[in-house]
């Protein structure tokens, strides 16, 4: 196989993926700028199907209308010429210094109120652009001590930016569902809606809940020590998982946005084959950073092997789901018995205490020593990770 991506595989790249300089909190850019219509040419070239954007990425912060007109027209050329598509576009609420104690969740009110604005003329675009997914990700919707934020305060002003952007894409007809980002710090240091779980609550107290779902990126739960695909099938279990962010995380430490597929390469094994196997039809959209060490042809190294990772761990895991012995383990591990409900068709509270196979006659010792033999199984999954099983 030659692990070589079409569209067909909906790989997605954000512009400030392959567009980061390597600025980060201790040195300088080590990259030159990257002209958005050259990523998508490359990424085009690559195998991708799209590519997506915050507002300033694409338009630099405080262009003129002309300026934006302009960079606007290059784009949609661009995607023209190429066949590529924009399925997801987001906004930049966290740059500027003006959003340094949040956006949607700021304390100053005035700052909340441009917030909305900057985001709604995004909205306009990114539906102009065809694109169905709005990605809200409030990096800086957060705080580093305990009395500058009132946290339930704060949830009430994120309710209200979100019911009334909800309200504007309803009533100017847009085709477009939000995605909640959701992480646990950086920049803040603690940032409001850190967990996919927090996200999954705070969504059921809007006034539109059936707009909104999550947007969870790999590392952001990793960095919290969550198991990344347990969130990604609550997300599906809840009909939420809207869109979701690829790249690699080694454990509990700073956001590293590695290419897919390093770092926690068993996770990323199960996250493929869950997203596989329950049929999840988005992008498979990679929000990493090539690393600063890398030139301009390490970037496109980089943004091929998350394409490529992803494509050897959907050959794997297909292989794995295959494999007759895999299947005889799934059974002697009673996966197909989970899959069962626990009270029969219409059985009641009454009739489970009648029934004394259930627990007078029901013996737990016994039940106790019986193996799960979740090892074997476990071993099949990596022998089939490592290539080694025919
Ligand atoms: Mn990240």
């Amino acid at each position: 196989m030659s692990y070589q991506p079409t569209p067909a595989d909906k790989f997605t790249f954000g512009l400030w993926t392959v567009g980061w300089q390597g600025r980060d909190p201790f040195g300088d850019a080590t990259r030159p700028a990257l002209d958005p219509v050259e990523s998508v040419t490359r990424l085009s070239e690559l195998g991708a199907h799209g590519v997506t954007f915050h507002d300033d990425d694409l338009i630099p912060f405080g262009a003129s209308e002309s300026e934006r007109d302009g960079h606007i027209k290059r784009f949609r050329q661009a995607l023209d010429a190429t066949g590529m598509v924009v399925p997801m576009a987001t906004t930049n609420l966290f740059t500027h210094p003006v959003f340094k104690d949040g956006a949607f969740t700021a304390n100053d009110r005035d700052v909340r109120r441009y917030a909305i604005r900057k985001t709604m003329r995004n909205i306009d675009l990114a539906a102009e652009l065809g694109a169905q997914t709005y990605v809200a990700w409030g990096g800086r919707e957060g705080a580093e001590s305990g009395g500058a934020k009132d946290v339930r305060a704060a949830l009430d002003r994120f309710k209200e930016a979100f019911d009334l952007l909800a309200d504007y894409v309803t009533s100017q007809g847009y085709a477009l569902r939000f995605a909640l980002e959701p992480k646990p710090n950086e920049p803040r240091g603690d940032i409001l809606l850190p967990t996919v779980g927090h996200a999954l609550a705070f969504i059921e107290r809007l006034e539109r809940p059936e707009l909104f779902g999550v947007n969870p990126e790999v590392g952001h739960e990793q960095m919290a020590g969550l198991n990344f695909p347990h969130g990604i099938a609550q997300a599906l279990w809840a009909g939420k998982l809207f869109h979701i962010d690829l790249n690699g995380q080694n454990g509990i430490k700073y956001d590293q946005d590695l290419r897919f597929g390093a770092g926690d390469l068993r996770s990323a094994f199960w996250l493929v084959d869950l997203l596989e196997t329950a049929g999840y039809e988005g992008s498979r959209h990679f929000d990493f950073k090539p690393p600063r060490t890398e030139d301009i042809d390490g970037v496109w190294a980089s943004a091929a092997g998350c394409m490529r990772n992803y494509l050897i761990l959907k050959e794997r895991a297909a292989a794995f789901r295959a494999d007759p012995a895999v299947r005889e383990a799934l059974r002697a591990s009673r996966l197909d018995e989970l899959a069962a409900p626990t009270l029969e068709p219409g059985e009641t509270a009454a009739a489970l205490l009648a029934d004394r196979s259930a627990f007078e006659d029901f013996d737990p010792d016994v039940a106790g020593r019986r193996a799960m033999a979740f090892e074997a199984l476990d071993q099949l999954a990596m022998d089939h990770l490592l290539g080694v099983r025919p």
